[in-house]
């Protein structure tokens, strides 16, 4: 006889932390980066935790599924889905930036659905006395590769002191960069975001860092800034260089022409974003890796069904990463842990956050990887004054939505979000 471990009430909490002005096809970060910390309680002192996306159409959306969630019992992860499912409808809540490509009702309730099923498996493993490593089928690897993210940035916001890691807005200024976040945290791969500056440029920096740094593997990143055609040069001009190119036009088939062509593989955040796009992908031979991220694809289990499909289809797999703190950190690290085919250094923006964080003792970058925490659960715990200091940030910062190119048409008016711009 099995005893059901009710949910007693949701808490969802929006916060703002600081973010450089990082720079991307979209435009520009603004000064305030958001986020949603997901508690789901189920007793006294039993919280489990998650972090999503904090612009406002999803915390609406949030709000819907939260309500929907009194009684459910915490091992239960279809019931889970069938009622936010049930509490959102059909809808379709694209972002505005636009950088983890289309948006469709798939990819929208897979959004809304991962915070509350992180929290769910971290109480299952708070209840049993396991890491969540162990619910999605245990650790493969005892420590996680990170890669070492590169922007092309301004010294710091307009008007406001520059940060500490200073402008990047040339190949030197790019290496300069990499140096300082690897010998901070150890990264032993690197990932450039292009799409900012002529493709041209953008080849010069990797040929920069390919000499700078002659042993880590290379990827670059325009978020759909090019067309096929420019794809196909610079893919030709990186021969050698890179490990993988990402994302460089937009759609299945302009991804296909390009793979066709290009003599390394091409990766995507972008053109295959839900289950949906795997057989289209897989008939096209449009990507050769695809970036996982729980964020989207539903939640850890979700995740695990991706890399299963990934492998079975021989595609490689990666993993994918916004702006985030340390709640997202640990699930993307237990999950990196349980993928056996998860072979590529994940992407993460944390270094970027300058030591900001929601939780009480966040995971950190030893030799470029994360230690894969054994305690029950998901392993972190929130820091109760950070939440309600970032939370604060959230109610007096003005900003409700992402949006990098209306921020970055503040300082340049005749800016557009074009894709392909080259
Ligand atoms: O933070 O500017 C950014 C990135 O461009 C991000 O939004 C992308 O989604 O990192 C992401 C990517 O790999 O495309
Ligand atoms: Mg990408």
């Amino acid at each position: 006889m099995t005893t059901s471990l009710p949910v007693i009430a949701v808490t969802i909490t929006p916060i703002a932390f600081p973010d450089p002005p990082l720079l991307n096809s979209a435009g520009v970060h603004q000064p305030w980066a958001l986020r949603a910390i997901v508690q789901v309680h189920c007793g006294d002192e039993l919280v489990g935790l998650g972090e999503t996306y904090g612009d406002a159409p999803h915390l609406a959306l949030l709000g819907r599924a939260a309500g929907a969630l009194a009684g459910l019992d915490v091992f239960d992860l279809a019931g889970l889905r069938s009622r936010i499912a049930a509490a959102v409808g059909v809808v379709d809540a694209p972002d505005r930036h636009g950088l983890t490509g289309g948006s469709s009702a798939e990819k929208t309730l897979a959004r809304i659905v991962s915070p509350f099923e992180v929290a769910l498996l971290d109480l299952q493993g708070q209840v049993t006395e396991r890491p969540v490593h162990a619910l999605l089928g245990g650790k493969v690897r005892e420590t996680v590769p990170f890669s070492a993210y590169l922007f092309y940035k301004w010294a710091g916001h307009p008007g406001a002191e520059p940060d500490e890691y200073g402008e990047a807005l040339d190949p030197a200024g790019i290496v300069a960069q990499a140096r300082r976040m690897i010998d901070r945290y150890g990264f032993r791969s690197i990932k450039l975001k292009g799409g900012v500056f002529p493709p041209e440029q953008e080849i010069n920096a990797i040929r920069a860092l390919r000499v700078a740094f002659p042993d880590m593997p290379l990827r670059l990143d325009p978020n759909c800034a090019w067309t096929v055609d420019t794809s196909v040069k610079v893919a030709e001009e990186t021969a050698g260089l890179l490990e993988y190119l990402e994302d460089p036009t937009a759609g299945l088939a302009g991804m296909a022409e390009v793979a066709a062509l290009a003599p390394m593989p091409l990766a995507t955040n972008m053109c295959v974003v839900r289950f949906a796009d795997l057989p289209e992908s897989v008939a096209r031979g449009s990507v050769g890796i695809v970036l996982a991220d729980h964020h989207y694809w539903g939640g850890l289990t979700a995740s695990a069904h991706l890399a299963t499909i990934c492998r079975t289809w021989g595609l490689g797999l990666s993993m994918h990463s916004n702006s985030h703190l340390g709640i997202s950190l640990a699930a993307m690290t237990h999950l990196a842990a349980a993928t056996p085919n998860l072979t590529y250094a994940v992407d993460t923006h944390m270094p970027w956050q300058l030591g900001v964080d929601v939780v009480a003792e966040p995971l950190h970058f030893i030799d470029g990887s994360v230690t894969v925490p054994d305690a029950p659960g998901l392993g972190v715990s929130l820091d109760q004054d950070a939440l309600a200091r970032l939370h604060e940030n959230y109610l007096t910062c003005g900003i409700r939505e992402r949006d990098d190119t209306a921020y970055m048409r503040l300082f340049e008016p005749g800016y557009t979000k074009r894709r392909p711009r080259w």
